[in-house]
């Protein structure tokens, strides 16, 4: 089994798509998902981790297909009590998604590991792909804003991201252990790729990255790293990253993308129209597929899947 292992860096939403596509393609065993942990919090005594959930929910086919993040079928009876209660209820938690919650911190409590619970419930979703946590150890982003430092659910859900981005800082990083399977999957010839979803690429992806050692480790690969953009035709798919690129005086661009990534990707892919981008990208020495990279239907989400692994192989042995 040499050379078909395949390890997605996701974050939320976005990523979860492109997962899932990869997920539909692939043999299970030969996917695994590391998510990022940056946006993980307490929250009325509880732990959530927006970002596992959304892809274990996706992968499992039980995610609420408006949002993308939560339950499909959700009821809210939880929240409408505590609303009367007069609770804090800006961060909305579904009934059926609390049972996740409430499931994960006892774990938790008990003394097993993020990945161990993880482990656990996607095993009880009948999800046979490997999801992973980016670490077991705590890291918590901050965004850096025009008012002052906020937690990044209270940047991202309370204040809608509204307040304009200086920066971010990701809270533990330094004492974090990159989970030790991305690190053995990274120094294994059965990897065939490293792929980048579409995530925002500051608040999801950077997280990630920013763990100790794992730039190293994805350069040392002998696997490529391929990066799909989020961006298309000057605009985000989702989420804030248009805007955050703004305030950050960066253009909206997939070369934006590409020069992110330019000390670790081999290649980046692009969506259709931003076909006139990928000689910019050529130049920085990265390779380039254009394709749609809008995923609206399970098909494209496949076909994405698909582009991504052509561009792995045509990159295979190149790195
Ligand atoms: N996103 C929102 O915009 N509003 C919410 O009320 C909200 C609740 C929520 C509950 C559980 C969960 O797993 C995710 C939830 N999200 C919500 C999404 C989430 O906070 C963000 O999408 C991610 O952190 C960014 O990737």
């Amino acid at each position: 089994m040499s050379h078909k292992q395949i390890l997605a860096l996701s974050g939320g939403v976005g990523g979860a798509k492109l997962a899932l596509g990869l997920a539909r393609v692939l043999p299970a065993e030969q996917l695994t998902v590391v998510c990022n942990t940056g946006d993980d919090f307490e929250h009325l005594g509880l732990k959530i981790c927006p970002d596992l959930d959304t892809v274990m929910y996706t992968l499992a086919g039980r995610s609420h297909p408006e949002q993308g993040w939560g339950l499909a079928n959700e009821s809210w009876q939880v929240m409408d009590t505590l609303r009367e209660l007069q609770g804090e209820t800006w961060f909305n938690l579904g009934d059926r998604d609390l049972a996740t919650h409430l499931l994960r911190s006892q774990l938790l409590r008990q003394g097993l590991s993020l990945s161990a619970v993880t482990q656990h419930l996607c095993h009880a979703l009948g999800i046979a792909q490997k999801i992973l946590p980016m670490s077991d150890d705590t890291v918590s982003t901050s965004v850096l804003t025009e008012n002052g430092v906020l937690a990044f659910q209270h940047y991202f859900v309370r204040e809608r991201c509204a307040p304009a981005v200086r920066g971010f800082v990701f809270r533990g990083i330094e004492h974090a252990r990159p989970h030790p399977e991305m690190l053995r999957l990274l120094g294994s010839d059965e990897l065939m790729a490293v792929v980048i979803c579409p995530s925002n690429p500051f608040l999801s992806i950077d997280p990630i990255l920013a763990l100790p050692g794992l730039r190293e480790a994805l350069r040392a690969s002998p696997a490529p790293v391929i990066a799909v953009s989020p961006i298309v035709a000057g605009n985000a798919i989702k989420g804030p990253t248009a805007k955050i690129l703004r305030e950050l005086n960066l253009p909206c661009s997939p070369m934006t993308i590409a020069e992110h990534y330019r000390d670790i990707v081999d290649g980046v892919v692009l969506d259709q129209l931003d076909e006139t981008h990928a000689p910019a990208i050529f130049d920085l020495g990265i390779a380039a597929t254009v394709t749609n990279t809008v995923m609206r239907s399970l098909d494209d989400r496949e076909q994405l899947a698909h582009s991504v692994l052509s561009l792995a192989s045509t990159l295979a042995g190149k790195k």
